[in-house]
């Protein structure tokens, strides 16, 4: 068995969670390329090296530490959400570490770790996965905004001078990616670990209604070109329109709103929002596109507003590799007999992209009340310990 240390892996966690840590529970704010995330990324570096292993930053900025010769890849990202728990990423990236770690001080098999940057989409949709596997061009990648209007070129340009190549991808033989299940099925089954079958396809747009501003106390409710007004017509034929077309693990979200002008005595002139939708099956998400931008189509016209839609991002539904995934499973088997199952992911993660470069499985240990993408999130340090010696056992017997 590889000699890894659980205390120390947990320690490494708590670590990383000390940089951009919230005031509120356990969680962090460490978006991609905030300074807080840039700092961890340095730590991360600097345990890579002392390791053992070579590390290198790519002009992304995803932070690999390299084994000698062919090896397996683990990890995932350290960047999070807006406001984001402190799993989501780094535990499969700190398990990752550990492993590696292990499997250096054993003398092999070479295990390498990854941390790949704006996992969580600041920018895109999984940016630095998807311009490493060649999923979105970099000059594509390097014009895609924020919120709040910056460019991805611009923020990933602080990375330049510390930067490297790409990592060849000839070099690995595999990724596995460890993940918290940010959903409440293993939880509420009291299941140590989940084996991922597929990751759900995702799509995402943001779309603009712009109508007319003007005074909130004079302009007569007859008439008036309101874009909250257009927003909320559109989300409510939205939802009767899908009925026809969704099933129960279908999902759509409207998570950000512009609002412009954003203020109480004012008709808003202007909405640009965000639409994303998810699903197993890619031919259900091209239909849902299709009542997307017809009903858009049909509020704009019907009441006087201008429409556009930014551009289409998305990423495929894929299956797990049968090998890799074989190889988790008995490792689950053997670690947890009877109490893990195989499952889908409904969220998204880096080895969907990676799975264009060689094959990927994953694993899920149990989120406390199925909790993620919220400061809120948490597993048991036993669960996540459980995850770290099932990953170990997989690597081990791949070799
Ligand atoms: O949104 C997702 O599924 C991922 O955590 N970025
Ligand atoms: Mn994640
Ligand atoms: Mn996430
Ligand atoms: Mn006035």
């Amino acid at each position: 068995m590889l000699p890894i240390q659980p205390e120390r892996f947990l320690a490494d966690l708590h670590r990383l969670r000390a940089f951009g840590a919230s005031c509120v529970g356990k969680g962090v704010v460490r978006p991609a390329y905030s300074e807080a995330d840039i700092a961890a990324r340095a730590w991360l570096a600097e345990r890579i090296r002392e390791a053992g292993l070579d590390v290198h930053v790519d002009p992304i900025g995803s932070v690999f530490g390299l084994a000698e010769g062919r090896s397996l890849l683990l990890g995932s990202h350290t960047d999070s959400q807006p406001e984001g728990g402190w799993l989501d990423g780094a535990l499969g990236v700190i398990a990752g570490l550990e492993i590696a770690r292990a499997a250096a001080a054993a003398g092999g098999p070479p295990v390498s770790v990854v941390s790949f940057q704006d996992e969580e989409g600041r920018f895109g949709v999984t940016t630095g996965s998807a311009v490493w596997s060649g999923g979105i061009g970099l000059a594509e990648a390097d014009a895609l905004k924020d919120r709040d209007g910056v460019t991805f070129g611009a923020a990933r340009a602080g990375m330049q001078g510390r930067a490297a190549d790409f990592v060849d991808p000839a070099r690995f033989s595999g990724f596995l990616e460890m993940h918290i299940e940010q959903g409440p099925v293993l939880d509420r089954a009291d299941e140590a670990i989940g084996v991922v079958g597929a990751i759900v396809g995702i799509r995402d747009m943001k779309i603009t209604f712009e109508g007319e501003q003007n005074h909130a106390g004079t302009t007569p409710m007859q008439g008036r070109r309101d874009a909250f007004q257009a927003l909320a017509r559109f989300n409510g034929m939205l939802a009767e329109r899908f009925a026809n077309v969704v099933t129960p693990r279908t999902v759509w979200t409207i998570g950000h709103v512009a609002l412009h002008p954003n203020a109480s005595s004012i008709v808003p002139g202007r909405v640009t929002f965000s639409m994303q939708w998810r699903d197993g099956d890619a031919d259900r998400l091209s239909r849902m596109e299709a009542i997307i931008r017809e009903t858009a189509g049909e509020v704009a016209a019907s009441g006087g507003f201008d429409l556009s839609f930014g551009p289409l991002l998305g990423l495929e539904p894929v299956e797990m590799d049968a090998r890799l995934r074989g190889a988790l499973e008995e490792a689950a088997e053997a670690q947890v007999p009877g109490r893990w199952r195989v499952m889908p992911s409904g969220a998204l993660h880096d080895a969907t992209n990676v799975s264009r470069l060689m094959p990927v499985a994953m694993l899920f240990v149990p989120s406390i009340g199925g909790i993620s993408h919220a400061f809120g999130e948490d597993t048991d340090e036993a669960d996540l310990v459980t995850g770290l010696r099932v990953l170990a056992r997989a690597v081990q017997a791949l070799g």
